[in-house]
């Protein structure tokens, strides 16, 4: 996942302590100007180059994947973090301008003068560290929540649970997954979101139950929610909606079904099916749909899930023979 391995930002007061102590260290080791020299250098390098370093960690979110891009917006601000990384470049080029700068009225002066200069170096170091301080705190905070983020993979076909609660999503991913399903971390709810893997023709499908996004009006979400939910449009290939005819899930179906329509709303716009699924078919098959089953009485599943995989309809690019 491209959040995954971003390293922790430093903060300012940390990186400027580190950079002066080493410096110090540095400057020890020598005497008159060319400690005062390699004082500079030392601080510069340290600092400009961690700088760097924080931001060339981070993907270029022009190319970053549609789903990545709308969940890591509903999490953090993608353009104010873009524009705390900017200014991280910006203090980063800053101080090794300024190293080059102050370089030069180091190169043919006397110790005392060559200190003087060196002393007003680290403050303007630390003067322009103080001013990308709040953009470094933001970046280090955007790393930590973004590396949350469940890794889905946008290139692998994906089927999308959506439903009330109750109406057996779980269920169903735990079946047809088994042992390959995993609870993912969900920065959005507290309830995790639950990924499972089957594989079929050398295919490798996501199962994905979002709990918290697709199982109650868009009316109850709020923002974030809203958001996370938009960036499932990017991800889905299909999207399976499950009800519960005998209502024992605790929603009538009427109120079902009116999400029902919303659902395949949102997602016609972008031309992913929506598959209607009519689970507890051992309780009440009273409704319309695509197919009916039963998680408990394990009747009617690998329909579904054939339903499913004929409507994601994946053709792997294979490389062609005559080419
Ligand atoms: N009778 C019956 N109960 C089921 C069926 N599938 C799931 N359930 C039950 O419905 C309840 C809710 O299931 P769960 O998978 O947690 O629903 P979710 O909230 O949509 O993820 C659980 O007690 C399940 O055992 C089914 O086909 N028939
Ligand atoms: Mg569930």
């Amino acid at each position: 996942m491209i959040f995954e391995n971003l390293p922790t930002a430093p903060r300012s007061e940390e990186l400027l302590d580190k950079a002066f102590s080493r410096a110090a260290r540095a400057g020890n080791a020598k005497g008159g100007l060319e400690a005062q020299q390699s004082m500079l250098t030392v601080a510069v390098n340290i600092t400009s180059d961690n700088l760097e370093n924080v931001v060339t960690a981070w993907p270029d979110f022009d190319y970053v994947d549609p789903f990545y891009y709308e969940l890591a917006d509903a999490i953090v601000d993608v353009n104010e973090l873009r524009q705390s990384l900017s200014e991280v470049t910006w203090a980063s080029r800053q101080i090794e301008e300024l190293g080059r700068e102050y370089q030069s009225k180091l190169r043919k002066t006397d110790s005392d003068t060559a200190r003087k200069h060196r002393k007003q170096a680290f403050a303007r170091i630390a003067d322009i560290m103080d001013e990308i301080k709040a953009d470094l705190r933001a970046v280090g905070d955007a790393r930590d929540q973004l590396k949350t983020i469940p890794d889905i993979r946008p290139d692998e076909p994906a089927i999308v649970i959506a439903g009330y609660p109750n109406v057996g999503k779980s269920s169903f991913v735990n079946h047809v997954t088994r042992a390959s399903n995993e609870i993912a971390e969900y920065p959005f709810t507290t309830r995790g979101v639950q990924i499972g893997h089957l594989e079929r023709d050398h295919i490798r499908y996501q199962l994905i139950d979002t709990p918290g996004l697709l199982d109650r009006p868009e009316d109850e979400r709020n923002d974030i929610e809203r958001q996370a939910a938009g960036a499932l449009e990017h991800l889905a290939d299909t999207v399976l909606f499950f009800v519960d005819a005998s209502g024992d899930c605790g929603y009538p179906l009427d109120v079902q079904l009116e999400l029902q329509a919303a659902v395949v709303d949102r997602f016609a716009d972008r031309d992913i099916p929506v598959l209607t699924i009519c689970n507890k078919s051992d309780r009440s098959t009273d409704v319309e749909a695509d197919a009916y089953m039963s998680i408990t009485e394990e009747e009617g599943i690998d329909e579904v899930l054939a339903l499913a995989i004929d409507a994601v309809g994946y053709e792997p690019e294979l490389p062609s023979r005559d080419a």
